[in-house]
């Protein structure tokens, strides 16, 4: 491994096992049942997320992509960093556009990708390595929500959290998160957030349920993980995926209906569940914004923006903002 790598984990030995148990007891002894949209996120889970997102449906990742084709040039005027941290780096892959930005500023020195997951962090690190010859790579195994105090400081710093994530939390998760980071945040660095945009459920509504059925496998996934991981015993084909438009809220929901009357046991949580036929499972929030609601949500976490960049059909948006 290259000598311009290091790795820094702030997850405890038992983080995983111990935080899903508790979300789990917490999430389906719940009325609704809800389940953390987190736990999707084992290795079959994030190749299904990646498969997801070349969906025709899946509008998201490429109108992104596509803005931080047009935009990453302005981001590194507003922003000219030395570092670039990336909060939910996943596989890394719209990371290049930023870097090479950078790059051509010649302001960069260091990427941070900040994920929970290693078995994505660390391949994608060393991909950037190979191809970045002067870059230091700084990864960080932690938990977005949890672990923020411990990013690394530099000169100046853009902090990026893409691919609308920040949609997955509750209204009042995102606010301590959004407090959270700004918090951490020196005069000169700035953030750079996606964010879907409410548009038509026309098109907002297939993006999560696809024809070819990807998104039902992986909404269904996380009955796979608490399966191994909690020795429990869904019955995975006993439940159907549903993608509903919350228009009060502006989200969408993704719940796992339960055909049947069943009897699920969590043997590791010793729990015994009682799951009726109809019953649904909340398991993600995606929420859409609206420009003048997202950036109320950042200036009450003391942030001032300072772009607002969107694809042509107003379905996505990069926004940048200051402390
Ligand atoms: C990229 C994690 C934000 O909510 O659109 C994709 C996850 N869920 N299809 C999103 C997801 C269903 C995705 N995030």
């Amino acid at each position: 491994m290259s000598d311009r790598f290091t790795l820094d984990s702030h997850l405890p030995e038992d983080y995983l096992a111990t935080a899903l148990a508790a979300d789990v007891r917490a999430g389906l002894g719940a009325t609704p049942k809800t389940l953390p949209p987190k736990w999707f996120y084992d290795e079959r889970g994030s190749e299904l997320f990646d498969q997801i997102t070349e969906l025709p449906e899946y509008y998201p990742t490429r109108t992104e992509r596509e803005l931080l084709r047009t935009h990453s040039g302005d981001v590194a005027v507003a922003c000219p960093a030395d570092t670039l941290v990336e909060l939910g780096s996943g596989s890394s892959e719209k990371t290049r556009l930023l870097l090479d930005a950078l790059d051509k500023a010649g302001t960069l020195r260091r990427y941070v990708p900040v994920d929970v997951s290693p078995g994505a962090l660390i391949p994608a690190s060393e991909a950037l390595l190979a191809d970045y010859r002067e870059l230091e790579v700084h990864g960080l195994i932690a938990d977005f929500e949890k672990h923020l105090d411990h990013l690394p400081d530099a000169d100046r710093r853009i902090i990026a959290f893409l691919g609308g994530t920040i949609g997955n939390l509750t209204p009042a998760q995102r606010a301590d998160f959004l407090s959270g980071i700004r918090a951490g945040m020196g005069p000169a660095d700035s953030f750079l957030l996606g964010t879907g945009l409410v548009i038509d459920p026309a098109i907002l509504v297939p993006a999560y349920d696809d024809a070819a059925g990807v998104t039902a496998e992986f909404n269904k996934n996380v009955l796979h993980v608490i399966n191994r991981d909690l020795s429990a015993d869904f019955d995975i084909d006993s439940f159907e995926h549903v993608a509903v438009w919350d228009s009060v809220n502006e989200w969408i929901e993704m719940r796992l209906r339960s055909r049947t009357d069943q009897q699920v046991r969590i043997a590791d949580l010793d729990l015994s569940l009682t799951i009726a036929a109809g019953e649904e499972i909340r398991t993600e929030i995606s929420a859409k914004f609206q420009r003048a609601g997202i950036e109320a949500e950042l200036a009450a976490a003391g942030f001032t923006v300072t772009h607002w960049w969107t694809d042509p059909d107003q379905r996505f948006a990069l926004s940048l903002s200051e402390p």
